[in-house]
């Protein structure tokens, strides 16, 4: 046993710089040895309306009505006591016992970033006392069973919840060079033009591919006087006057920078469309035009025919499901179609996505659902129902890397965690690199390539 004895909570600042919270969970085992596994939660700004609740104070007097006090004080005065003595290696248990105490369905009593600092931080003190990366802990141990018995010896026992218990899948990364909608001041309609290193021959030549398209694309911008000043994830955030054009800039930088688009790099795009849907219709602000659901299925449909495009998130607005229903028959066969706040990383409202058909493919994020065996249990049912899943950021971040470390554990094959520039984003590719040395001085790494965007079977056969 490993036992829980304390948890510190605190606030600190996330990339935005508000603040976020962090969480240290000491324990101690049976020897008597001390370990810290210490987490922080980052912070979304195109919500979806049906995640957890994120717990702020809403004091004018402290960070902007921002402050995290009530879920510093619910960690101390009711998590730990709950906790304290618990198995740190009942991860599914822990979670299990905040979530009854909070008691409310998404989490708004205790907060769902109290509950996730605590979940996270329990994982990585976990993987301290075994003495392991925490990509392998997370593997090993899957989701639903951290238990002494399952420990055991054997590998082969932590072959569940959809961990790979021999991780060796690197993420193929999905890189927001070009910023737009709610993540910057610009005119443009879409959240986030992404480039897909598919041919890369590993993560680490995957990520030189993205800062050299970046550099090369800064330049292109500086030479038509335009701002090279970067949106919250690091991208490059100028006027551009129309969707067209920002993808047309990029592929020209990917060209310019020595590699074949279409090719060696395909774009892929983040339209966060809730974000501009009003009233049953699109306005596209930037573009000049308001479009029903129909129309705007055939406008992406016409980027997606003129532009190597692979993937296409919230490319309708999460209370649209006939919209969803429009795009997923018109593109479903051919792109992949991610929902993100769609589906808000919850297992019932994906497994009730995969009965109705919509999109194919699940972003994940840890902190629309608020607990560390939720977010695997998203996994699992994503890939159950043959949907592809994709570890995310958020826009407001901290340094905490564990979605490098989740990705490989669960052999998701695909991140999305920002451009090739800010701390907070390239600290996750730096883990990423890390990982990918490590793996290969072990088992070997593979880099996926086109297979990722391949339903679950091509992937989960390596
Ligand atoms: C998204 C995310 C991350 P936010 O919409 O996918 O890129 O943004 O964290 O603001 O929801
Ligand atoms: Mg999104």
């Amino acid at each position: 046993m490993s036992i829980i004895r304390d948890i510190v909570a605190r606030e600190i600042l996330d990339s935005r710089g508000h603040p976020a919270l962090e969480a240290d969970v000491l324990v101690q085992d049976a020897a008597g040895v001390e370990f810290r596994g210490r987490a922080a939660v980052p912070s979304g700004a195109s919500t979806g309306r049906r995640e957890a609740l994120e717990l702020r104070d809403g004091d004018p007097a402290r960070y902007q009505k921002r402050g995290l006090l009530k879920a510093v004080a619910n960690i101390r005065e009711t998590i730990l006591p709950a906790l304290g003595g618990m198995d740190v290696f009942d991860q599914a248990l822990i979670d299990e016992r905040m979530c009854e105490i909070d008691g409310s369905p998404n989490k708004s009593v205790l907060g769902a970033n109290a509950i996730l600092a605590v979940s996270l931080a329990c994982a990585k003190a976990a993987a301290e006392v075994e003495g392991l990366p925490l990509y392998r802990s997370l593997a090993r141990h899957g989701s639903d069973d951290r238990s002494p018995e399952s420990r055991g010896d054997s590998e082969g026992d932590s072959e569940s919840a959809g961990t790979a218990s021999n991780p060796k899948t690197m993420p193929v990364p999905m890189m927001n060079v070009l910023n737009g909608g709610a993540h910057a001041d610009n005119p443009l309609d879409i959240q986030e033009f992404m480039i897909v290193p598919v041919a890369a021959a590993d993560l680490r030549e995957a990520v030189r591919c993205g800062a050299e398209v970046f550099q090369t694309l800064k330049a292109a911008l500086t030479q038509r006087g335009l701002t090279t000043a970067v949106g919250d994830e690091g991208g490059f955030a100028p006027a551009l006057a129309s969707s067209q054009e920002a993808i047309e800039l990029i592929l020209e930088a990917i060209e310019q920078a020595g590699y074949a688009a279409g090719s060696d790099v395909h774009l892929a795009l983040d339209v966060a469309a809730s974000e501009f849907y009003e009233e049953g219709r699109y306005h596209l602000r930037g573009e000049g035009r308001i479009l029903d659901a129909g129309e705007f299925a055939a406008w992406l449909e016409n980027l997606a025919k003129n532009y190597p495009i692979v993937s296409i998130e919230d490319g309708m607005a999460e209370d649209d499901k006939e919209g969803w229903g429009i795009l997923s028959n018109r593109l479903g066969d051919r792109i992949q179609l991610v929902g993100d706040d769609l589906f808000v990383t919850c297992p019932a409202t994906i497994a009730r996505g995969i009965e109705e058909g919509i999109a194919n493919s699940v972003l994940i994020k840890l902190n629309q659902i608020g607990t560390l065996s939720e977010t695997l249990k998203a996994i699992e049912t994503a890939r159950s129902g043959g949907y592809t899943v994709i570890i995310s950021h958020r826009s407001g971040e901290t340094e905490d890397t564990v979605i490098a470390d989740l990705a490989v554990a669960t052999a998701a094959g695909q991140i999305k965690t920002g451009s090739l520039s800010r701390s907070d984003r390239v600290a996750k590719y730096n883990r990423l690199i890390r990982i990918e040395e490590d793996l290969a001085k072990a088992e070997g790494a593979y880099y996926p390539r086109m297979a990722a965007f391949a339903p679950r079977g091509a992937l989960e056969m390596r």
